[in-house]
């Protein structure tokens, strides 16, 4: 049989078959995917070819080749992958400016790894209900940021409804990640989208230094009209996998833009003359957090690790 991984819980995964019937699976034996060093071989949204047994469980025994995936390093320090999901076409990061605070950091390293993978980001600012009139003007600088960058921003709250219908408008007929920091809201948000998900929701205090999540495994829900959310687990720290020095900044769009104009085809955009990026910066051009960012990942893939806190 053949079907769609909708959840994965450690060591079993749900497969949804194209008859549509759900079932609990294992990997068999010693079943492991070639050439990427990954904490779970098998991802939300994978397709996959599954044996059934006696008990009314299976196992999953082949997988079919990915469209694309998104993968982050597994924790800091690691040289493993941990794989977020397969087969997407789109992907949502939900950000709050407070309750919790994104970092522009954490935002910044997930586009450029979207980017790697080419997967198209919309950016979700949530909680606008709760914030100060100082937020507010915060929240109009990062908007005015990303969107010239060409990254869609949408202003929601989740609780109020506010702005939740154009989100529900994106989702038809695609499979979308929803991303974040534990506590922006990304189960809230997909309940609000369709009452019926039930997503779990955990309260904001619950979280505070503790390192809680209250969604603790990535899970499919499937949209009115066809089409899948995933909800996953809130991220701490997004370290970066596998990206080369030069690479990096082919992850930003608009210091890739820039660089056709440095001297040097291989400049990092650190410390080589003639370098068209730093000027940009100077210039206003590029915004210094996003160079900031970029410098950040930079620093990663050179000392092999990320800073937890972003
Ligand atoms: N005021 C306000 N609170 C919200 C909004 N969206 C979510 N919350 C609250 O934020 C808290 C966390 O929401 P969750 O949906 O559990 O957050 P999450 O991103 O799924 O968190 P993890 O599963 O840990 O990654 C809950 O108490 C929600 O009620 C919003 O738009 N406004
Ligand atoms: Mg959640
Ligand atoms: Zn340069």
């Amino acid at each position: 049989m053949h079907g769609l991984v909708i959840k994965n819980t450690g060591s079993w995964y749900q497969v949804k078959t194209d008859e549509g019937q759900v079932v609990d699976c294992k990997i068999k034996g010693n079943f492991r995917l070639k050439g990427i060093r990954s904490t779970n071989p098998i991802a939300v949204g994978d397709k996959v070819d599954i044996t059934l047994n006696n008990e009314g469980t299976a196992f999953i025994t082949s997988i079919d080749e990915r469209k694309n995936y998104i993968v982050r390093r597994s924790s800091n320090l690691s040289k493993q992958s941990h794989i977020i999901a397969a087969n997407l076409d789109q992907s949502f990061l939900i950000v709050t400016v407070n309750y919790p605070e994104t970092s522009t950091i954490f935002i910044d390293r997930f586009l450029a790894t979207a980017e790697a993978y080419r997967i198209p980001v919309s950016l979700i600012f949530n909680k606008v209900d709760l914030y100060t009139p100082e937020e507010l003007q915060l929240l109009d600088a990062l908007v005015s940021l990303y969107e010239h960058i060409g990254y869609p921003c949408y202003i929601i709250s989740a609780t109020d409804g506010q702005g939740v219908d154009a989100i529900r408008a994106l989702l038809p007929h695609k499979v979308t990640l929803f991303s974040g920091n534990s506590g922006v809201g990304k189960s809230t948000l997909i309940n609000a989208i369709h009452p019926a998900f039930q997503a779990k929701t955990g309260e904001i205090s619950e979280y505070h230094n503790k390192g809680m999540h209250t969604t603790t495994f990535s899970e499919m829900f499937e949209v009115a009209g066809g089409g899948y959310i995933i909800d996953t687990p809130g991220i701490k720290g997004f370290g970066t996998f596998d990206m080369e020095q030069e690479e990096v900044g082919h992850y930003f769009k608009e210091i890739f833009h820039y660089a056709a104009g440095c001297k040097y085809s291989n400049c990092t955009h650190v410390h080589e003359p003639g370098c068209a990026v730093r000027q940009a910066v100077e210039e206003h051009l590029i915004s210094e957090s996003r160079y900031i960012s970029y410098l950040n990942i930079l620093e990663d893939e050179h000392e092999g690790k990320y800073r937890a806190a972003y």
